[in-house]
């Protein structure tokens, strides 16, 4: 190859590993990390994406080169010459790979292992998927539930998954982790937060008419801000808890709006305006309330999907707990009217 034709090869090559990386680095593609897991799956990213701009140079200044310089001149009929390998070429070209592949290799099974090495004392959360809502179970205090998983900064956490019903899927964009849920086995996931924030908890499996509302969120807080939460909501489920808590608990906030639990979901209808719906459906405000927690598909509101609330509060629920909340929305309804 002559010098200039060289000099050719390497400027595109530069060009095309320039574009590849403005393509790499431009968009923000990947959400910032707040989990050190994430941080090393994103390591793992960055170096095969440098690995794959460096393939791409090369391939894309051969071809380049190759369709310019050997373009067929208009009245050229003839066959080009034999070529009989390139022993020197072609080891080359196995070998590089070779030695890449493997290298991928290496750095994925050190991050898989660091990743799972969730140590001698993790934070045990038990996470429950259910058609269609998410719902964290915390064993160290007193198996205290939560609709939102919250979790202390700084602490390794491992999350033990089980499903109610089909196969759904946890991800949090943030943690870079995705974990199937399948009925029957007790998947888990190793995440120790690095970001105090709150994150969307997201179902990646279609399962069902309300698959895309299957969501919650994950609120990272200090640790101390994490004891607090964790000690004294374990005391108001000792004490059978106040309408209010159960609500917040129970992860009603997820899909409703009301006022006086400070929950803004829109997944099913305001519960501020319980006293007109109950009007509409033509029940008593206490009845017509208690029925729609126990069984939700006996009144569908209008434009609500059926089957999207959860069908099983009447058995979840001690009888205490469902008379307080009945009374707390059924007093929260009647201050709204006023
Ligand atoms: C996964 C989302 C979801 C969760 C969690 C949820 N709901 Fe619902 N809820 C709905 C939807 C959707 C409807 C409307 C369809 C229906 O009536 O089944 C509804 C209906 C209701 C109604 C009847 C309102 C009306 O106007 O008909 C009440 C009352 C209610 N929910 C209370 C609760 C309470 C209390 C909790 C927690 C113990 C709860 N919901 C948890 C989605 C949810
Ligand atoms: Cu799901």
């Amino acid at each position: 190859m002559r010098r200039g034709s060289l000099v050719q090869l390497i400027l595109v090559a530069i060009a095309a590993a320039a574009a590849g990386t403005a393509i790499a680095l431009l968009p923000n593609w990947l959400p910032q990390p707040a989990s050190r897991e994430a941080g090393r799956i994103h390591f793992v990213f960055w170096f095969l994406t440098g690995i794959c701009i460096f393939i791409f140079s090369i391939v894309a200044s051969v071809t380049a080169y190759a369709v310019v310089k050997f373009r067929r001149k208009p009245d050229d009929d003839s066959d080009g010459p034999p070529i009989h390998g390139h022993t020197g070429l072609e080891i080359t070209w196995t070998a590089i790979p070779a030695i890449l592949v493997t290298a991928i290799t290496i750095v994925s099974a050190i991050v898989l292992a660091k990743d799972d090495a969730a140590g001698a004392n993790p934070l045990r959360v038990n996470v429950v998927a259910q058609q269609f809502a998410w719902s964290f179970y915390y064993p160290a205090y007193g198996n205290k539930r939560s609709g939102i998983l919250r979790l202390p900064v700084h602490r390794s956490v491992l999350l033990r998954m089980t499903s109610k019903d089909v196969v759904h899927s946890f991800w949090v964009p943030e943690f870079s982790q995705k974990q199937d849920v399948v009925p029957g086995l007790h998947p888990t996931l190793h995440i120790t937060p690095t970001r105090v924030g709150t994150y969307p908890v997201i179902c990646t499996e279609l399962c069902g008419l309300g698959h895309a509302l299957m969501r919650s969120q994950t609120i990272v807080m200090t640790e101390t801000a994490f004891d607090k939460w964790a000690h004294g909501a374990q005391t108001a489920a000792a004490v059978g808890g106040g309408g209010s808590s159960i609500f917040n608990q129970q992860g009603c906030t997820a899909c409703h709006r009301l006022a006086a639990a400070g929950a803004t979901g829109t997944i099913g209808p305001d519960l501020d305006k319980l006293a007109v719906e109950a009007q509409r459906a033509g029940k008593p405000l206490a009845s017509f309330v208690r029925e729609s927690i126990v069984a939700p598909n006996a009144y569908v509101e209008k434009g609500y999907p059926k089957g999207i609330m959860p069908q099983d509060f009447g058995t979840k629920l001690s009888k205490t707990q469902l008379d307080a909340l009945v009374r707390f929305l059924v007093s929260s309804a009647k201050k709204g009217t006023k």
